[in-house]
């Protein structure tokens, strides 16, 4: 079980941001014993406990203070303050260190067909997401009339199933936009993972113990230049 005396890191349980995050925190001498399966690990050396989850989890688990501390990247960690900014809810938090790994763009792409030449083009169109929060506020900000249409998944197949003319994903070589007939034409936010805190104080012993890992995460950070 856990223990309100130890810090409770989130971390996402498998996926792009998993190993980085796990070895950052071996780097800087947390030894963790990770079964796959489980929830929790602990630390064998410092009293210290992670728990393991969706990374959509994250942020909500720190702003309600479940958690002291969540690795997490910035396209998520942004898009569920601003939904949980419209909804009412707790939604502050400290970022302590933006890391070096986790790095993307939330890119708008339109098929290789379209003659795209300005934001305006998107004026009247329906754009897939995973972020619609992200993408209403870049309409907003750029004046366009365009609509966020909710995708949990396969966001890059849209245009071609004839559910949206355009997409807003996350781009890294750009290949799966290639392969899927695409072309990024719009960078709207760029993310890295970040490691951030809850807002309200941590208990003395647990926030000596973060101020003394941040030199190292520094040190770490600095190593790999
Ligand atoms: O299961 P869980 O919910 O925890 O994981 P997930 O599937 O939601 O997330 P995951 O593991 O795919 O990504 C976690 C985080 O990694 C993201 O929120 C970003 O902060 C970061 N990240 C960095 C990326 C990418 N690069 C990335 N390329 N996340 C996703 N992609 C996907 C993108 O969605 C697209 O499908 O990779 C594809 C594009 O890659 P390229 O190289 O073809 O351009
Ligand atoms: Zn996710």
């Amino acid at each position: 079980m856990t223990d309100s005396k130890r810090l409770r890191i989130a971390i996402q349980k498998s996926g792009r941001l998993s190993d980085d995050s796990i070895a950052l925190l071996k780097a800087i001498g947390i030894k963790l014993q990770i079964r796959d399966r489980l929830l929790i690990a602990h630390s064998t050396n410092q009293p210290i406990d992670l728990l393991r989850v969706r990374d959509d989890d994250i942020p909500g688990l720190v702003m309600d203070g479940i958690v002291d501390l969540g690795f997490i990247g910035e396209n998520e960690l942004e898009e569920k303050m601003l939904e949980r900014q419209a909804a009412g809810k707790a939604n502050a938090f400290n970022v302590l260190r933006r890391l070096d790994y986790g790095g993307c763009r939330l890119s708008i792409a339109v098929p290789s067909e379209f003659n795209y030449r300005s934001p305006k083009d998107l004026n009247g169109l329906k754009v897939a997401t995973t972020y619609p929060y992200l993408l209403e506020r870049y309409f907003k900000q750029s004046d366009i009339d365009a609509k966020a249409v909710m995708l949990t998944g396969s966001v890059e197949v849209a245009p071609r199933a004839g559910v949206a003319d355009a997409i807003c994903d996350l781009v890294s070589t750009g290949a799966t936009l290639e392969a899927n007939g695409l072309k990024e034409e719009e960078v709207i936010f760029r993310s890295k993972a970040v490691l951030i805190q809850r807002a309200d104080p941590l208990e003395d012993d647990k926030q000596a113990l973060v101020n003394r890992l941040l030199p190292r995460i520094d040190g770490v950070m600095q190593a790999k230049e």
